[in-house]
């Protein structure tokens, strides 16, 4: 098997939402936990910065992952019509994503 890629990317809280933001995924659905896992997801963290409210997602994806399809997975599409009161969005309701640049890592 090979290796793991980690990517990262930025999203958008709305004002007033952290409490809930966080509840949600303390609370995350054990169906999307599969979905994401099934797609090729792993170790998958979220950050925010407080001051911004910009949240700072890093995550891996296995060899084979199918990530792109995500946006199709009924599941993928429930949940960011749940999060959509709390997050920037395009307009069909996917969290707004902004990739960030692989500048450093040290192993
Ligand atoms: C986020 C957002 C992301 C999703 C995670 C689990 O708030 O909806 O798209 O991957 O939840």
């Amino acid at each position: 098997m090979g290796k793991s890629t980690t990517i990262a990317f930025r999203m958008q809280l709305k004002p007033g939402r952290v409490d809930e933001y966080r509840r949600r995924h303390d609370e995350l659905w054990p169906e999307l936990k599969e979905t994401l896992h099934e797609a090729g997801i792993h170790d998958y963290s979220i950050f925010l910065d407080p001051k911004t409210l910009q949240l700072f997602a890093v995550l891996k994806l296995r060899p084979g992952h199918r990530r792109e399809e995500l946006p199709d997975h009924p599941v993928m599409k429930r949940w960011w019509l749940y999060m959509a009161e709390l997050m920037e969005t395009d307009a069909d309701l996917r969290p707004r994503e902004w990739p960030l640049v692989p500048m450093f890592h040290l192993d």
